[in-house]
């Protein structure tokens, strides 16, 4: 049995479920149900699914390459997307709006209006919030990045941030990416690219976890990163140093991986293993940021294998995390192709996401949703 962290509403869901699902009820129970076999109803929830402990996530789309795409913002007019955000989900994670560049635009301005609409959204649909991130390389406002700044002004712009922000969500947030992506593949701390490491030096971490903990003792404290899925130099490199943080009695409490993976490359098999290593630290850990790109045939549509494959890596990825204690939460980034930043960043590359850009559910979405009933099934025997 897992560890029970926090209140979930999903025993009293799957219980409305039940008739459902043995076929009991004989009227049409929603509207919705008109609308499968893409519909929403409670039966076919990935929240309702999930083991009860167990939180399943999305990142929430807004900012970042949002911003230069035809749409307006999705999280703030896609009312289709809002009602699929709250319905399936248990677990939020802003995309970009808790950023710096969005939520610390300039030195003595902070700009919360983003952050508190999705934060509220959670509260009124009994989500919990994944807070990403407060120390990073990227997507740090011009003001910061240009400012000339001194040491002193900047650990105590640093101190600042982080008190304010953390502060302002105090209780709110579940877990926090208190550092992202500190390492390179090579497992070399980036003492180039990262602001704070570059000028404060790598003591600037521990401080930065130290803050978080002081602004909101109540909140998981984490390091975040890519490529961190497998056994490798990155996640050695990680799991060094939180051995080395933890000896010195600063509250991290834990790993997560965002496996942001392709079909161009093996599924990460190790993945189970890995985790079980931080676990065996005393850590909690996650998948933050999964996506399953994949090359798109010149029809731009995916044949049935790929969609096949995809489906298979999404399930192995949901299966490592629950074969893990301390895993509990278990987050995609984002939940339809419409919104996915892959095209962006990656040409020719997409799919990547468990729904079409119509919501249409993928065969990935399903490989979620029985993995989640099973491990369900499974816990209550
Ligand atoms: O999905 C985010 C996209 O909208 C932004 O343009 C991009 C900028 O780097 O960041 C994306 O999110 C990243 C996340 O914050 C950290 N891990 C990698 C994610 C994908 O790039």
């Amino acid at each position: 049995m897992r560890p029970l962290r926090f209140a979930t509403a999903s025993l009293a869901v799957a219980a409305l479920a039940l008739p459902l699902m043995t076929g009991v009820a004989t009227a049409d129970p929603s509207p919705d149900r008109a609308a499968a076999p893409h519909s929403n109803a409670t039966f076919d929830r990935l929240r309702a699914a999930a083991p009860e402990g167990f939180v399943v996530g999305t990142a929430v789309a807004g900012g970042g390459h949002h911003l230069s795409q035809d749409y307006p913002d999705p999280f703030t007019y896609d009312r289709e997307y809002r009602k699929i955000l709250a319905r399936q989900f248990s677990s939020v994670s802003p995309e970009n709006q808790m950023k710096w560049d969005y939520i610390h635009p300039e030195r003595d301005r902070y700009d919360f209006a983003q952050a508190d609409a999705i934060v509220e959204f959670a509260e009124r649909h009994d989500q919990v919030v994944r807070g990403h991130t407060l120390l990073w390389h990227s997507q740090n406002p011009e003001w910061l990045e240009k400012g000339g700044f001194s040491k002193e002004e900047l650990r105590a712009i640093l101190r600042e941030h982080i008190t304010t922000v953390v502060g302002r969500y105090a209780g709110r947030i579940q877990q926090w990416d208190v550092a992202n992506e500190i390492f390179d593949d090579q497992g070399r701390l980036r003492t180039q690219d990262n602001i704070w490491i570059r000028e404060l030096g790598p003591g600037i971490v521990a401080d930065a976890f130290r803050w978080a903990h002081e602004a909101d003792p109540a909140a998981k404290l984490f390091f975040n990163d890519y490529n961190v899925e497998s056994v490798n130099a990155k996640s050695n490199a990680y799991h060094a140093l939180v051995q080395d943080l933890l000896a010195q009695g600063v509250p991290v409490d834990g790993f997560s991986v965002q496996a942001h993976l392709s079909t161009r490359y093996g599924f990460p098999g190790d993945l189970k293993d890995n985790l079980r290593r931080f676990d065996a630290l005393g850590l909690e850990t996650a998948v933050t940021e999964l996506d399953v790109r994949m090359d798109l045939p010149e029809s731009g549509v995916p044949t049935a294998e790929q969609e096949r494959k995809q489906a298979d890596y999404y399930r192995r990825a949901l299966e490592a995390c629950l074969a893990v204690d301390g895993c509990n939460s278990f987050t995609i980034w984002g939940f339809t192709d419409k919104y996915s930043w892959v095209p962006v960043f990656f040409e020719g590359e997409g799919f990547a996401n468990v729904m079409t850009d119509d919501f249409d559910r993928k065969p990935a979405f399903y490989a979620l949703r029985d993995t989640l009933k099973a491990a369900k099934k499974a816990e209550n025997r």
